[in-house]
């Protein structure tokens, strides 16, 4: 099939310069979203995509399957405020999931709050819940369109009606109440020129920390925090679990936190202007998250000298670092991930395991383990434990799980879980597949553990299909987790599903991450290149059978991995991918992002980024023994994407089609759809998911020519 696609117009005057070296820009014109002429190279590029994904034969089997398998009732934690429990529940097809309340756990449960009921297509999402400490209150924040603008808005939960003020200007903010229950401390940035709707490209800074209080308009907010000669640092606080102290933290990346305290107890009307905050880690050096404390004994979880983090009690009274006690040592292996407390006295471990969850309770006084919760292999999370009560609520998802959820007893002498709400996948007999954990070589000999779920009795020929994943980066971590999309996959194509827990991620630890990070981000490709290499030569699958799929930061990495080995893949999907290396810091959030890829002003980083970057990389394959193509090709990305801009993923689109659309060899499609009321993912309403998902699948099916069986 010839691919007839628009010409975008190459504008060679526009020229970098990085440290001497010239690195034209032509579709610079496209980073403005408002263009009448960007405007139109996305409908052009829309007007070929859309055709190509819907006429799949199989398009209406796989929505309508996928459809199917997602409609049971899947739930949260429950999570205890005041006399009342409140979760979230999802009926099976609704858009949003749903607050519900109930009095207790056994008792009937009636609808708290249906962010449903705000739009027709589902598009604005509840984003955050605060309960006020006597749990009379709740704030909550909204996202449209799937931005990262949010409005915060406070409900009276006795009379069920909302306070008369918003909240705006609020993006990525931790939210806390004051112990009287009477306002919260929340981050907010300036006014913004121009828009400020998630379609704005600007760079966003100088957050500052805010004091709201209850009933009263934002313009009389109190500023209790800043940082004036440092606009690219964010700022968040957690009032602590006494109520005494506000514990602030600062951030100007991806990583390492600066920690302050205040004491905020003795305020009668709460804060009146900027509070006396004392510095207690003074170096941007380590993360620190609070996780409670006793009197004036602070405890943090930390990985200052300790890669896979310890908890650290820091005297507030007394918080120079070499008075510093460790409460929970660093494991020489397994990543300390969560602590919460829970009982008052007793703390609940999350710990990750070969990439698989532990749960551990342990002793706040001394740190010592009480018990090990016996897990399957999966992962655990949204763990909801509450100070004050013995329960533990935890999710528990794996590749065939959709989140069993479990509670124990933690006033009891033995603990042990026992199922809250199961969770029954219907029409789907998971007992004809399995889960693999490998661990392949990487190019450097390092071992890197990879999933494979598929059918047992696959045939190992190389003949199915397989869609690998991976985001390595940021210290995240790829845990087993569960996705109908794989389902389908898995029964329908006779397709195998991998999760490859390349460097770069969290996997284990900060070691884990370094080494794929900054001037070792090649680390975490090659691994995932040798994951392909690994899945060939083991017969899982072959190169014109394999997909790569990643998101945002994932997006880059297949991206990547698709011009340095075009010959290895059969597709690639990138979706919300960041695709120009050179230029991802000058937009909104981007600059945060410089503790992962360097930045391109500085020039040991800079060759790094110029010989990674997908945008900057793209060529005609080398004529080898037969010639070679790029693999079939699929970008993803939504209008209202303000964390990784559209503009990303239309340069390197734009650039793909220049290179490759006379290239006799390149048969395989070179293909971009731009969603709109789109965002980077979060929020993102069931209905559109699903459309992302038929997307997807068609694409595999039709460009990788996959006889479906339904
Ligand atoms: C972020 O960019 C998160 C960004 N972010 C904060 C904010 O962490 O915008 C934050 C805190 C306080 C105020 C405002 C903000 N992240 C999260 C990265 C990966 C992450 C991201 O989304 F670290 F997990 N990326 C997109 C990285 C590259 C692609």
């Amino acid at each position: 099939m010839a691919f007839n696609y628009p010409v975008a117009r190459r504008d060679e005057s526009v020229v970098d310069d990085f440290h001497g070296t010239k690195v034209t820009d032509p579709y610079r014109w496209l980073e403005d979203p408002d263009s009448p002429e960007c405007k139109e190279f996305v409908e052009k590029q829309n007007a070929i995509t859309l055709p190509y994904l819907k006429n799949f034969n199989y398009r209406e089997e796989i929505k309508s399957r996928l459809t199917q398998l997602i409609n049971f009732p899947r739930y949260s934690c429950p999570s205890r405020h005041g006399d009342r429990y409140y979760f979230y529940k999802n009926s099976g097809l609704q858009n949003q999931y749903v607050l519900y309340v109930q009095d207790d756990l056994n008792g009937e449960a009636s609808v708290f709050f249906d962010p449903n009921e705000l739009s027709e297509d589902g598009r604005v999402a509840l984003t955050r819940t605060n309960f006020s400490e006597d749990g009379k209150t709740m704030s909550y924040s909204l996202s449209k369109s799937g931005s990262d603008w949010t409005t915060i808005h406070f409900r009276d939960i006795e009379k069920g009606c909302d306070y008369p003020e918003v909240l705006e200007k609020v993006k990525s903010s931790l939210l806390t109440w004051s112990h009287d229950n009477k306002g919260i401390f929340y981050a907010m940035y300036p006014e913004q020129q121009g828009k400020a709707d998630g379609s704005e490209t600007d760079s966003t800074l100088n957050q500052k920390l805010y004091y709201h209080r209850l009933n009263t308009p934002q313009s009389e907010d109190v500023l209790v925090a800043e940082f004036p000669d440092e606009p690219h640092f964010r700022i968040g606080a957690y009032v602590s679990h006494c109520g005494n102290y506000l514990i602030a933290m600062s951030a100007k990346e991806c990583k390492d936190k600066m920690v302050f305290f205040a004491e905020i107890g003795s305020l009668p009307d709460g804060p009146q202007g900027l509070l006396p905050l004392t510095q207690i880690v003074h170096k941007l050096d380590s993360d620190y998250e609070y996780v409670t404390n006793v009197g004036s004994k602070c405890i943090f979880k930390t990985n200052k000298d300790a890669p896979n983090y310890r908890l650290v009690t820091i005297d507030l009274e007394n918080p120079s670092m070499d008075q510093w006690r460790t409460l929970v040592a660093e494991h020489p292996k397994d990543v300390l991930d969560l602590a919460v407390l829970s009982n008052k006295d007793k703390l609940v471990v999350h710990y990750i395991h070969d990439v698989t969850s532990l749960l551990q309770i342990r002793d706040l006084a001394t740190g010592n383990l009480i018990t090990q919760l016996p897990l399957d292999l999966g992962m655990v999370s949204n763990v909801s434990a509450n100070r004050k009560y013995p329960e533990l609520f935890f999710r528990f998802f794996s590749f065939l799980t959709p989140g069993l959820i479990y509670t124990c007893d933690l006033s009891k002498p033995i603990i042990e879980p026992v199922p809250y709400r199961k969770v029954e996948l219907k029409d789907f007999d998971a007992s004809f597949y399995m889960t693999e954990q490998v661990f392949f070589s990487s190019k450097d000999g390092t071992k890197v553990p990879m999933f494979i779920v598929r059918k047992k009795d696959l045939k190992k020929d190389g003949s199915s299909p397989c869609l690998m994943y991976g985001y390595g980066g940021f210290n995240a971590s790829l845990q087993p987790d569960f996705s109908v999309m794989r389902l389908v996959f898995m029964q329908h194509f006779d397709g195998v599903f991998v999760y490859a827990n390349i460097r770069g991620g969290g996997e284990y630890g900060e070691s884990w991450h370094n080494a794929g990070r900054l001037l070792n981000k090649q680390n975490g490709l090659d691994d995932f290149q040798a994951a392909a290499e690994y899945l060939i030569s083991e017969g899982y699958t072959s190169s014109p059978r394999l997909t790569i799929l990643g998101d945002s930061n994932g997006g880059l990495l297949v991206a990547a991995c698709m011009n340095q080995r075009p010959e290895l893949f059969g597709a690639v999907i990138s979706n919300v991918g960041v695709l120009d290396l050179l230029r991802f810091h000058k937009c909104t959030i981007g600059h945060t992002w410089v503790s992962d890829y360097g930045s391109p002003d500085d020039p040991d980083h800079f060759p790094n980024l110029l010989a990674i970057s997908p945008l900057h990389n793209v060529k005609v394959p080398p004529k080898e023994d037969v010639p070679r193509q790029y693999p079939a090709t699929l970008l993803l990305t939504g209008d209202h994407d303000d964390r990784v801009l559209p503009l990303h993923s239309l340069k390197f689109i734009a650039q793909l089609q220049h290179t490759l659309r006379n290239h006799p060899a390149q048969t395989n499609p070179l293909l971009i759809k731009v969603e709109t009321k789109a965002g980077h993912g979060g929020g993102k309403p069931i209905a559109k998911r699903f459309a992302e998902y038929t997307d997807i699948l068609s694409f595999i099916g039709r460009s990788l020519n996959i006889q479906c069986v339904f």
